[in-house]
């Protein structure tokens, strides 16, 4: 079941100068830097509320965040659902023939498998569903 919005992905082209805007304008704090190898992202976690920011930035050019950024500029990247069984979502979105970018859970930031979904098949919006590890 999808439980509530997670987080928001944001690419930008530097962590470091973006982290100024969230705190010394918006008052927020970044609580955590972690690089994702995986998907070639160092990224930073902002909470606001109960829902975190997630700043995306690229460790390399093949990263699908130096890409975004290179076609769409910075902004906002993808919305990622908090679920507490990721695979039965995956199973589910399928069924509804949803295109599935990754067919299993992968490793996400934050102690989370993730898997995202083509946003060809969301209304044009990179969706994220994850779960925290067990
Ligand atoms: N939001 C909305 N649309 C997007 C998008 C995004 N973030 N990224 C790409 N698109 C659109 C493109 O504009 C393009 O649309 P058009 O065909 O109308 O121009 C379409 O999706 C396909 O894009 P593409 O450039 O041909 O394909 P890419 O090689 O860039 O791949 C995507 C796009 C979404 C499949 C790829 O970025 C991906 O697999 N993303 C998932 C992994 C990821 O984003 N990881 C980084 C974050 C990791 C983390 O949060 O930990």
């Amino acid at each position: 079941m999808i439980k509530k919005i997670d987080h928001l992905g944001i690419a930008v082209k530097n962590l470091d100068e973006s982290i100024k805007y969230y705190e010394e304008v918006l008052g927020l704090k970044c609580v955590k830097k972690e690089t994702v190898e995986e998907q070639k992202v160092k990224t930073a976690f902002i909470p606001c509320g109960d829902i975190l920011i997630e700043l995306l930035e690229a460790t390399s050019d093949e990263s699908p965040v130096a890409k975004f950024i290179e076609k769409k500029g910075e902004g906002v990247h993808h919305i990622a659902y908090l679920t507490d069984d990721l695979k039965a979502e995956i199973a589910s979105f399928q069924e509804k023939e949803i295109r599935m970018i990754d067919k299993t859970p992968r490793d996400g930031a934050g102690n989370m498998d993730i898997a995202f979904v083509h946003p060809k098949s969301t209304a044009g919006v990179l969706t994220e569903l994850c779960e925290p590890k067990k």
